[in-house]
């Protein structure tokens, strides 16, 4: 077993038996995936050793925490690595951590490679690809459906249950953070801001995600709990159904944040069925303990994937009601 020590002298326990440190030596870098909260994301090829007769690769991704990172980045790293530890026994719908080099500096996570990106980008593409849609009638059979979209839903509710049942608060719940994978598997990624208490330490200057968080996480008390992770939900699910718009694209997100202290709430999509807008506004439930658990939700939108009737009627999406909006320095408070 190894232990490693961050500065506030708290360890990284690995479970009996398993090994999960690597040494620098077994992981070879390919092509950067792009830039996450702490660091650069690569590709990469892994080279796991099982006994002294059996080794075998395997291609990973792996986050690299910033060259001459300060110990309080280094600190986050490892409690999103112990965060991590604590979801071994692999779920489908969230990104498995396969190992660690904790020993090097820097330090890096080495987690599954998930090859279709951001969840955000992969409904923005489509969007996009609608759009020569109907200059192409073959491109139709490559858009998304309305099941595809149902699915999603459902699966990053089944990825939030297993969470939630690990007492994981994620804390940064979007489309943006949850990745795609093989046969348009969801996962849910980035455990940068995920805690296991209510506490909560900003990451310097890294902007908040105001337009995704309760208002109880947006006052004063910044409190967050599995029920701020539901809110966030309902707005992950207003992203899928209007193909990765902006929530609130009309205000900035320090306006839109003062107005969800006040009541406000997302309208309904002309193109989504009352019974889907039903279950992102019991998400929005000012009061958290009003707010149904993942467990519920996960079990309504189940009955929806099996639903005859389409929920996201995207021959009526109407494209110039939606904006899409970079995140930007504004969300910095
Ligand atoms: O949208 P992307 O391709 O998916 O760009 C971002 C980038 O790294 C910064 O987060 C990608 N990424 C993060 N984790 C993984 C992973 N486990 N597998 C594949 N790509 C990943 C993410």
């Amino acid at each position: 077993m190894y232990h490693s020590r961050d500065s506030s002298g708290a360890h990284v326990v690995e479970p009996e038996g398993r090994d999960m440190e690597f040494n620098p030596d077994q992981i070879t870098f390919l092509e950067e995936l792009g830039e996450g909260q702490f660091g650069k994301v690569h590709k990469a090829k892994a080279h796991f050793v099982h006994d002294q007769a059996r080794s075998s690769t395997m291609i990973v991704a792996v986050k690299t925490v910033k060259a001459h990172a300060s110990s309080e980045v280094r600190d986050d790293v490892l409690k999103e690595l112990r965060m991590m530890m604590r979801l071994l026994d692999p779920h489908p719908n969230v990104v498995t951590l396969l190992g660690y080099c904790t020993k090097s500096d820097p330090v890096m996570l080495v987690v599954e490679y998930v090859p279709n990106g951001d969840l955000l980008s992969f409904l923005r593409n489509d969007r996009a690809a609608r759009n020569v849609t109907y200059a192409n009638l073959h491109t139709e059979s490559r858009t998304l459906q309305n099941t595809d979209l149902i699915s999603f839903a459902w699966q990053v509710s089944k990825g939030m249950c297993y969470l939630a049942s690990k007492q994981c608060i994620h804390r940064d719940l979007a489309a943006r953070n949850v990745l795609v994978g093989k046969n348009k598997t969801c996962k849910v990624s980035d455990f940068g801001l995920a805690r296991d208490g209510p506490e909560y330490k900003k990451v310097k200057d890294s902007p908040l995600p105001l337009r995704w968080m309760a208002p109880e996480t947006l006052s004063i008390e910044r409190l967050y709990t599995t029920k701020s992770d539901v809110w966030s939900f309902g707005v992950l699910l207003y992203e899928i159904v209007t193909l990765g718009s902006t929530p609130y694209p009309t205000m900035s997100a320090q306006q839109a944040a003062l107005e969800v202290q006040m009541g406000m709430i997302l309208q309904k999509p002309t193109h989504c069925t009352g019974d889907l807008y039903f279950i992102m506004e019991n998400c929005w439930h000012f009061l958290p303990d009003e707010r149904p658990p993942f467990s519920e939700l996960s079990a309504a939108l189940s009955r929806l994937v099996v639903d005859e009737k389409d929920h996201i009627m995207l021959n009526q999406y109407d494209e110039h009601q939606y904006a899409n909006l970079e995140r930007s320095a504004e969300e910095v408070c």
